[in-house]
C-alpha cells in the first residue's frame, strides 16, 4: 500500500494520469512468489472517492465477464440482472449515464431501446490494463453529466526501451458450462509496439439456489489490437482496432439478443515531458458503430402470444464518434492545471419486421430515429497547500444538442400516433463544477470534503423511448442537476487500509422513469403507458471498507454500503435503490498458497415506490434480505502462472437481488420468479499465465 503522503507529492492533477502510473503486472512478483490473495473487497484507496481495479487479478465472485461485473467487488455498485449477461451497473442506487463509463477515454453508447446492451455489454475487462472508478460528481474530466460517478477502463501506454516480447493468458471454467478464454500478445521495440488482445467468453443457462433453470446463456467475443509508435519514451500514437459481438439470453422480456456487433476505430496521441507551461498533451478521435439485433426466436422456443404473434426481429445500430483533448499544465512546483475540450456525437436508427420469415428486417431500410452532439470546455485544478493540504476545483460547460427524427410513436398495443415532437430539435447549455478540500490530519489519515454540481442531458432512452407525462413525447424533459456534498476519510498504515465516504444530495429535475402510468384512450378507457418525469429528489449514503493485516499470513476484509433517497415531488421513496449490504471476509496466506471466505449479507428492502425507477428497470415490490457464502483458494505455480478458484454461493441458496428486472415467460421454462433470481452454487477455476 501507498502512504498517503507518498501520494501527497507524486499525484498528478488528472486522476487518469495516477490509473497509467500502476504497473501492468502489479499483482506479480518476481523472485519471491508471494502473491497476493484474491479480491473479495477492492482495497480502499488512499486517493479520496477513488477506487482502482486490476482487471487481471483473480476476483470473487466468478471472474468477471463483462464491464459490470468486474464493479460487483466495489462497496457501493450493484448490477441489475437481466439474464446472464449485460446487466446494468448501479452506484448509490444510480444507474444509466448517470454514471459515466469511458473506454480508453471514448464514451460508446449502445443501441438497444430496451436497454439490452449497457455500455459495459461491450467491455471485455481482461483487454483493459487497469480500471478507475470515481465516486460523485467530483471530476470534470471525463465527460458530461456523470452526476454519480464515472468507470474508466484505460489500457496503459507501453514504451519500450529494447525489443521486447510478452504474452498473457487465461482459460476459465466454472459451472453452468461457464469457459472463457482469454489472450494477450505484445511485442514492441524502442520504435513502438504492437498488440493484439483475444477473448470469448460463454456460458449455459445457470439454475438458481431452487434448481430452476434460468433463461440465461450467453456468448461473446471480442478481438482487439493496437499499434503504437513510440518515437521517444514520452511521445506515443496509438491506432487501436475492436471488433466484437455476441449472442445473449434474457429472462426478463420476450425477446434475445442475437447480435452485439461492435467495430470501432480509434487514434490516440500522447506526448509528456514537454519543457515549459505545458507538462503534457493527451488527445483521441475514435469512431465505434454497434449493430444490434433482437428477436424472439433464435435463442428461445418460438411461442407466440398476443403481443407477438409471429416471429420477429429489431435491429437498431448506433454510430457514436468523438474525441477529446486534454493539456497538464505545470503552472508551479504546487499548482497543475488540466484544461481540456471534448466532443461526441451519435445517431441512431432501427428497422424491425414484425414476421420475419414472411419479410426480414434486412430488406427495410434503416430509418434514423435520433441524433445528439456534445461539445465540452472545461478545467481541473489542483493545488497543493502548505502541510499535506490539497485544493481540487474544475468547472465545465457543456453544449447540447438532440434532433427528434421519429416521425410517429408507438403506443403499444394501440398501434402508433404521429410524434408531436417530429422534426424538432432542442439545445441547451448545462454547467457542471466542484470543489474539494483534502488534508492529512494525522500520518496516514486523509480527511475530505467536496461540493459538487453536475448537469445531465436526458439521455436516448429518456427522451425517445418513453412518453410525457402529459403527451406522447418526453423529448423536451428537463435535464437533470445534482448538488452533492461528498466527505470522509481515508486511512493507510503497513497493516490496515480504511475508506469511509458519505454523501448527501440534492436532485432537481430527476428523470424518473414511470411504467403503468395510466393515460386516456378513448373508447378503451385508458392505457399503460411508460412515461419520463421530472421529480425532485433527495439522497444520502455512504460506503466503509476496510483492509486489516491483523497477523502474518491473515488478512480480513469488510465492506458495507447504504444508500436512502427519496422523491420529494410525489412524497415517496426514490425508487431503484439498494438496500443495505455488508460483506466480510477472511484470508490465509502464505507464498504460493491462499485460501478465504467471504459473507455478503444484504437487508430485506422496503422503501419502494412500484413501477418508477430508471431507463433500466422500475421497482417491483419490497424485497427480503439474504446471505451469501463464498469460499476462494489460489496456487501459484511459479511467479507467472497460478490457478485459482472459488465456490460462490456454497449453500446452494435461492435469492434475488433488490435491483433486478422482472421474471418474463419462456417457453420451455420454469414459470418465471417476481425477480431474476441469481446463480445456485457455482463452482469456477481459472488458470492465468504470463510470460
Ligand atoms: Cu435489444
Amino acid at each position: 500500500m501507498k502512504p498517503v503522503c507518498a501520494y501527497a507529492r507524486t499525484f498528478k492533477p488528472a486522476l487518469v494520469a495516477a490509473a497509467f502510473t500502476l504497473p501492468f503486472s502489479a499483482s506479480y512478483g518476481l523472485e519471491v512468489i508471494d502473491l497476493p490473495p484474491l479480491t473479495v473487497i477492492s482495497q480502499p484507496g488512499a486517493v479520496p472517492l477513488m477506487t482502482e481495479i486490476d482487471p487481471k487479478a483473480p476476483a470473487q465472485p466468478i471472474p468477471a465477464q463483462d464491464g459490470a461485473e468486474i464493479l460487483r467487488t466495489i462497496p457501493g455498485f450493484n448490477v441489475i440482472r437481466k439474464g446472464g449477461t449485460d446487466g446494468d451497473p448501479v452506484i448509490r442506487g444510480m444507474a444509466g449515464s448517470r454514471l459515466g463509463i469511458l473506454l480508453n477515454g471514448e464514451n460508446i453508447l449502445g443501441g438497444c431501446g430496451n436497454r439490452m446492451d449497457p455500455p459495459t455489454a461491450y467491455v471485455f475487462p481482461s483487454s483493459y490494463d487497469a480500471v478507475t472508478v470515481l465516486k460523485g460528481p467530483q471530476s470534470v474530466l471525463y465527460g458530461p453529466g456523470n452526476s454519480a460517478g464515472v468507470v474508466l477502463f484505460e489500457r496503459n501506454p507501453q514504451y519500450y526501451s529494447e525489443a521486447t516480447f510478452g504474452a498473457n493468458a487465461a482459460l476459465t471454467l466454472g459451472s453452468w458450462d461457464r469457459n472463457d478464454q482469454f489472450i494477450d500478445l505484445r511485442a514492441g521495440n524502442s520504435l513502438g509496439y504492437v498488440q493484439v488482445t483475444g477473448n470469448r467468453t460463454a456460458s449455459g443457462d445457470y439454475k438458481d439456489g431452487a434448481g430452476r433453470r434460468v433463461h440465461s446463456q450467453y456468448e461473446r467475443w471480442s478481438l482487439q489490437s493496437t499499434v503504437g509508435w513510440t518515437p521517444d519514451a514520452e511521445t506515443a500514437l496509438e491506432l487501436t482496432t475492436t471488433l466484437s459481438d455476441g449472442e445473449a439470453a434474457y429472462a426478463d422480456r420476450m425477446m434475445d439478443g442475437s447480435k452485439f456487433a461492435r467495430r470501432h476505430l480509434g487514434l490516440r496521441f500522447r506526448r509528456s515531458g514537454l519543457a515549459g507551461i505545458v507538462e503534457s498533451v493527451d488527445a483521441n478521435v475514435f469512431v465505434n458503430d454497434v449493430d444490434h439485433v433482437m428477436d424472439n426466436y433464435s435463442l428461445r422456443e418460438f411461442n407466440p402470444t398476443m403481443m407477438m404473434p409471429n416471429p420477429m426481429a429489431s435491429n437498431p445500430d448506433r454510430l457514436t464518434w468523438g474525441g477529446r483533448v486534454n493539456t497538464h499544465l505545470d503552472v508551479d512546483a504546487l499548482e497543475r492545471l488540466v484544461i481540456g475540450s471534448d466532443y461526441q456525437a451519435n445517431r441512431h436508427r432501427t428497422r424491425r419486421s414484425m414476421n420475419e420469415p414472411m419479410n426480414s428486417y434486412r430488406n427495410s431500410p434503416r430509418v434514423e430515429d435520433a441524433e445528439f452532439e456534445v461539445g465540452g470546455l472545461y478545467g481541473e485544478l489542483t493545488r497543493s497547500l502548505a502541510q499535506r493540504k490539497r485544493i481540487l476545483a474544475g468547472a465545465r460547460l457543456d453544449f447540447w444538442q438532440a434532433k427528434d427524427l421519429r416521425e410517429s410513436v408507438s403506443i403499444g398495443m394501440m398501434g402508433s400516433e404521429p410524434n408531436p415532437t417530429a422534426g424538432q430539435r432542442r439545445r441547451d447549455t448545462l454547467p457542471s463544477a466542484f470543489v474539494r478540500y483534502e488534508q492529512e490530519v494525522a500520518h496516514g489519515l486523509t480527511a475530505f470534503a467536496g461540493l459538487g454540481h453536475a448537469q445531465r442531458f436526458p439521455d436516448y432512452w429518456e427522451l425517445f423511448n418513453k412518453e410525457a407525462e402529459d403527451g406522447l413525447s418526453a423529448f423536451q424533459s428537463a435535464a437533470e442537476k445534482t448538488t452533492q456534498v461528498d466527505l470522509g476519510l481515508t486511512y493507510q498504515s503497513s497493516q490496515l487500509a480504511v475508506s469511509l465516504s458519505a454523501f448527501v444530495g440534492r436532485i432537481d429535475d430527476y428523470l424518473l422513469i414511470e411504467s403503468s402510468f395510466a393515460k386516456p384512450a378513448g373508447m378503451m378507457g385508458s392505457r399503460d403507458a411508460t412515461v419520463t418525469r421530472n421529480v425532485d429528489a433527495t439522497t444520502l449514503g455512504g460506503e466503509l471498507s476496510l483492509v486489516y493485516r491483523f497477523a502474518e499470513h491473515w488478512q480480513v476484509d469488510g465492506s458495507v454500503a447504504s444508500v436512502r433517497g427519496r422523491n420529494r415531488s410525489d412524497g415517496l421513496p426514490l425508487a431503484q435503490q439498494p438496500p443495505l449490504e455488508g460483506k466480510l471476509g477472511l484470508t490465509y496466506s502464505e507464498g504460493r498458497f491462499s485460501v478465504g471466505g467471504l459473507l455478503r449479507a444484504v437487508s430485506a428492502q422496503d422503501r419502494v415506490a412500484i413501477n418508477q425507477g430508471n431507463i433500466v428497470g422500475q421497482d417491483l415490490g419490497r424485497s427480503p434480505g439474504f446471505a451469501v457464502f463464498a469460499l476462494n483458494a489460489s496456487w501459484a505455480f511459479s511467479a507467472n502462472s497460478r490457478l485459482v478458484g472459488g465456490v460462490d454461493n456454497l449453500f446452494d441458496r435461492e435469492y434475488a437481488e433488490h435491483l433486478s428486472r422482472g421474471g418474463s415467460m419462456v417457453a420451455g421454462f420454469p414459470p418465471p420468479t417476481t425477480r431474476i433470481n441469481e446463480p445456485g452454487r457455482t463452482a469456477w477455476l481459472k488458470w492465468d499465465l504470463r510470460f
